[in-house]
């Protein structure tokens, strides 16, 4: 059955690949799934067809037939689930993968959000400078203990795993604050992720999508 993927119809990163379906489209190539883009306008996210698939007007939107899901990270283990590839077999190993992906979006994205927050829906409030630097720490110390973890191992937990792409998908919107360099461990890990061919072919279909002038 075919796989349907809703995106922006155009991203407000140009196609630098920091949307959220940037990492479905890397699970999907991971799992080797061949998928089909919907694209959706802004105002359209917000409308009665949309909210059906994604009830806080947002992308991305996996369909398969009849089955809806949202939420990157419900998708992107569905896909781990369904498909090899991305959870080890061993099911202590399984499940640690699984909690590196909730670590991912849950102790690591958060902070890493709130400085997107900051910056542009409170960055002309007369207080935010000052909170400017309280944010920034709170990214630093979660990186800090991450880096510490992680060492100079290849990927979190053994093999590359749902956990490692979803980690990597986190960490790359710090990238552009230059935050992610002050973690030299942590840049050659998402580097590396970067490196990986399905990763390669998640980006290059994304900018393409984004950009159909440059690539026509
Ligand atoms: N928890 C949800 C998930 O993981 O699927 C969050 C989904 C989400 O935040 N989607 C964003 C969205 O639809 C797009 S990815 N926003 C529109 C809205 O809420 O009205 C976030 C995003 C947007 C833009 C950039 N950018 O331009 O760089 C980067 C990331």
């Amino acid at each position: 059955m075919t796989i349907t993927l809703t995106c922006f119809e155009k991203s407000p990163d140009g196609g630098r690949g920091l949307a959220r379906d940037t990492r479905v489209r890397w699970a999907l190539e991971e799992v080797e799934q061949p998928y089909e883009v919907r694209g959706v306008s802004f105002p359209a996210m917000k409308q009665a067809e949309h909210l059906a698939r994604q009830p806080f007007g947002q992308i991305p939107v996996f369909e398969e037939g009849e089955f809806t899901l949202f939420e990157s990270g419900a998708i992107i283990l569905h896909l781990a689930e369904r498909y090899g590839g991305l959870l080890p077999p061993d099911a202590h190993a399984r499940s640690r993968a699984i909690m590196w992906m909730f670590a991912a979006l849950n102790s690591v994205e958060n902070p890493i959000l709130d400085l997107q927050t900051a910056k542009f829906a409170e960055g002309d409030k007369p207080w935010a400078a000052e909170r400017m630097p309280l944010v920034v720490d709170r990214i630093k110390q979660r990186l800090a203990l991450l880096q510490d973890h992680l060492g100079d191992s290849e990927w979190l937990d053994g093999e590359f795993s749902a956990g490692d792409l979803v980690m990597i998908s986190v960490l790359q919107r710090v990238k552009p604050s230059g935050i992610l360099n002050e973690f030299p461990k942590l840049a050659a890990y998402v580097a590396r992720g970067e490196a990986r061919p399905a990763y390669k072919r998640a980006y290059e279909a994304q900018y393409a999508y984004n950009n159909p002038e440059a690539t026509a």
